[in-house]
């Protein structure tokens, strides 16, 4: 179809007309470890409660979490989220699987990611613009602050988690098996050796299978938990084994 073969071509209307807005970042000097300070916190967080302050402070085991998320997706690892990135992740799933362009398969996965990124990453709303690793932390936490997702049920509801996991249940039986778990991560990129630790994690009834239920939740806690640290949960190394430090 049309869309496949534009898809293949690589180089689709990307923008470059986000405007750069001044990342409310941290001195680099204040960029490692558990920084304390109160310079360290950005002027966007400064009205935030502690946990979100904690959460917004560089070196927090929030920002590691998130940092994998973002390097999931920043496939190129050119420092931004943008759309030639998600076409690289849909062509790696793509191969993997071996899809036809212009199968339904084809067609869901592709209008699956269009989705997300049009909604949950380009500022602007559709397929231009992109998003640094400090915009993805600065609306991670205001967006949980704001309580955007109060619960699981909302999270569910507002979040394209429920897309995200009909892309993973690659044969749509309702569960994410084994293999359809690697294929997809393994499309963004996650260590191989990283794969099986991730998913045993996600299984927590460790019925060999993450059924719908574990992959919300999995996907909530690590949106929502605002540390990757003691009692954080399933979830906590879902896009990859999170650093300690
Ligand atoms: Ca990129
Ligand atoms: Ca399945």
């Amino acid at each position: 179809m049309q869309r496949g073969g534009q898809l293949l071509v690589a180089a689709r209307g990307r923008a470059q007309l986000s405007a750069p807005r001044p990342l409310a970042s941290a001195p680099q000097s204040a960029v490692q470890g558990y920084a304390t300070t109160v310079e360290a916190l950005p002027e966007w967080a400064k009205d935030l409660p502690p946990q979100w302050q904690a959460a917004a402070k560089p070196g927090s085991s929030y920002r590691r979490k998130m940092k994998l998320h973002f390097d999931r997706i920043d496939v190129d690892g050119n420092g931004t989220v943008e759309w030639d990135d998600i076409e690289q992740i849909i062509m790696a799933y793509v191969i993997i699987r071996q899809l036809r362009p212009g199968t339904p398969e084809f067609e869901a996965l592709y209008e699956g990611h269009r989705f997300v990124f049009a909604n949950f990453w380009s500022p602007n709303k559709d397929l231009t613009g992109q998003c640094t690793y400090d915009d993805m932390i600065r609306n991670m936490i205001l967006a949980n602050n704001a309580g955007l997702w109060k619960n699981m049920d909302e999270f569910v509801e507002k979040t394209p988690v429920k897309m995200t996991f009909a892309l993973v249940d690659a044969d749509g039986d309702g569960t994410i098996s084994p293999r359809e778990f690697m294929e997809f991560w393994q499309a963004h990129k996650l260590k191989q050796e990283e794969c099986r630790p991730v998913f045993e994690e996600l299984d927590t009834d460790k019925s060999g299978i993450i059924t719908r239920e574990e992959y919300h939740a999995a996907f909530f806690n690590w949106f929502t938990t605002p540390h990757a640290d003691e009692g954080h949960g399933p979830g906590k190394n879902l896009w990859g084994i999170v650093p300690s430090a």
